[in-house]
């Protein structure tokens, strides 16, 4: 068996479109990367890994699936002649909120499965629901109303869990299936997280939740890091028996079962640690630490913070921090990314990024007072669709010029990020203690390669801007948490784990003025947002 000191460690995703693993050395250097896609397990006629159902509004993953994509992951790597003896320890994320509901009588087929057949052949009779719920459902609007009901009301619900209910969220589902189908809830032994159930099947017995991933089912009280009773008791009868206990994300929870050992050649003594949610497992693979923004810039842009002092509000996600027992991390979704910014792009610069650029290159910071709302589609933060314009006395104008539209269109997007994370709780750059170098952005994503785009990020947010290949952070960040785990957990600092990992690199530095000017810009901003919303509720 590999020691501490030589040893690999293998990071799995169980995402929504594919199960991927990454294996590092102990120098952090990837040494292995593979994936299956789920829609080509032709027999269960996926798209996308799921099933829409009719309503438009339910949609599942056939659990199974999950495990054959697990057993050919792991074939494939045994034919390309992956090293599994030199694994020290493994862990990995899945897809946040989707739930596996374990039959009675699964414990001990699990912990009983032999090397001679593969694990899907084995467990097909484990579930009590064969199709998992995911988190692209949105069929439980009833349950969720009744959750802020019972409790008084969203704020509320998030005060305790970290988000208003929502209907993807584990515990709003749960309830959905209690009630509508109740035999297969009574003859429920366990139910797991996509995340836990991943690592159940490499312990051969049932995996705990992870406080991280946790957060993300509307059920765990996020300050104490336990199941909350009020959501327990609002959601189903004997519901605590069925959940197990909650750990902290860098915990052991065993060693690989003999099936591993016999089947591929993994040690007896491989550790595996919790398995936590992608999301969480992105800010591990990222390396976020105390002072960090991360923005990806994708078709939604998605912002993760680093927080100590979390103020769960109506807007944003608020979870358990996978790396620091001690603090948390919140999650935006800002729906109007990249196509809007084409849009602009494709309007005020005939389709070029370069034209594009040179349009911000030419108008100042601060777009001498214009401001632009632009949500092409129904956006989350806030809740409005349209475009917005406003001049510098704030009153709305119909058109900019392409130089102003442009340079509005990147202000106002970043502007909006900074003003909800702060209202989550996270204090930036200017009027934090944490300015200068242990301030950053890490920006990824598309977008992130433009140079002029970065440096308005870094003015907005008064920090410099790092670029990072995120592609496979879940994963990554998987690996790097199976060496946390196995070095000590919460006795050693992640960021001790991470140390010698690759550097980031430099995309943009603030601008000395940048900070008073985007100060005053954040309190226009959310004047304007507020005459957006007005103006919706009246439409
Ligand atoms: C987060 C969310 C998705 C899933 C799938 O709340 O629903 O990001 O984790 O990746």
């Amino acid at each position: 068996m590999a020691g501490k000191a030589d040893g690999t460690f293998l990071g799995f995703d169980f995402s929504t479109q594919q199960i991927k693993v990454i294996a590092i050395d102990n120098k952090l250097e990837t040494i292995h990367e593979s994936a299956v896609k789920l829609d080509d397990l032709k027999e269960f006629n996926t798209s996308g890994g799921c099933h829409v159902h009719d309503d438009n509004l339910t949609v599942t993953a056939p659990t199974i699936m999950w495990v054959k994509a697990l057993d050919i992951l792991l074939d494939n790597m045994k034919t390309s002649g992956f090293d599994f003896s030199r694994v020290a320890a493994l862990s990995g994320s899945g897809q946040q909120h989707g739930s596996v509901f374990w039959k009675t009588g699964a414990l001990e087929i699990l912990s009983n499965v032999q090397p001679n057949k593969q694990l899907h052949e084995q467990l097909k009779d484990c579930f009590s629901v064969a199709d998992s719920p995911i988190w692209m459902d949105s069929s439980t609007s009833k349950q969720c109303r009744e959750l802020e009901q019972i409790l008084g009301g969203p704020q509320k619900v998030a005060d305790i869990t970290g988000s208003r209910a929502y209907e993807r969220f584990t515990r709003n589902q749960i309830a959905k299936i209690y009630q509508t189908k109740p035999e297969a809830y009574n003859k429920t032994e366990r139910i797991s997280l996509v995340s836990s159930f991943a690592a159940s099947l490499f312990i051969g017995g049932y995996a705990p939740i992870d406080d991280s991933d946790g957060s993300g089912m509307n059920m765990l009280d996020i300050h104490s890091r336990t199941w909350s009773e009020p959501c327990l008791q609002a959601t189903a009868p004997g519901l605590s028996e069925k959940m197990g206990p909650v750990v902290p994300s860098h915990k052991v929870v065993g060693s690989v079962s003999s099936y591993f050992v016999q089947s591929f050649g993994f040690s007896p003594d491989c550790q595996v640690v919790a398995f936590t949610g992608d999301n969480p497992g992105s800010l591990a693979g990222m390396r976020l630490k105390q002072g960090d923004i991360a923005i990806s810039l994708g078709t939604s842009d998605t912002v993760f913070l680093w927080l100590t002092d979390p103020k769960p509000a109506l807007e944003g996600h608020i979870l358990a921090n996978p790396v620091d027992t001690s603090a948390f991390m919140a999650l935006l979704c800002f729906k109007n990314g990249s196509l809007m910014r084409e849009k602009i792009r494709d309007r005020c610069a005939g389709g070029s990024w370069e034209t594009f650029s040179q349009h911000l290159d030419s108008t100042p910071m601060g777009n001498n007072g214009n401001l632009g709302l632009y949500f092409d589609v129904q956006e989350i933060l806030p809740q409005a669709v349209g475009t917005f314009r406003f001049n510098s006395k704030g009153e709305q104008v119909s058109s900019f010029s392409d130089d102003e539209e442009v340079r509005a269109v990147i202000e106002g997007q970043f502007l909006s990020k900074r003003v909800y994370a702060a209202k989550l709780g996270y204090s930036l750059g200017i009027d934090c203690e944490l300015t200068g170098p242990e301030s950053r952005v890490l920006a990824t994503g598309g977008a992130s390669s433009n140079k002029a785009i970065l440096q308005v990020m870094a003015d907005v947010f008064n920090s410099p801007v790092y670029i990072q290949d995120v592609a496979n952070s879940a994963c990554l960040g998987g690996a790097y948490r199976a060496k946390h785990g196995l070095m000590g957990g919460s006795s050693v600092p992640f960021s001790e784990v991470v140390k010698d990992a690759p550097d980031f690199t430099l995309g943009a530095t603030p601008n000395p003025e940048a900070d008073q000017i985007y100060l005053k810009l954040c309190e226009e901003y959310k004047k304007a947002e507020n005459i957006v919303l007005s103006e919706q509720t009246i439409s």
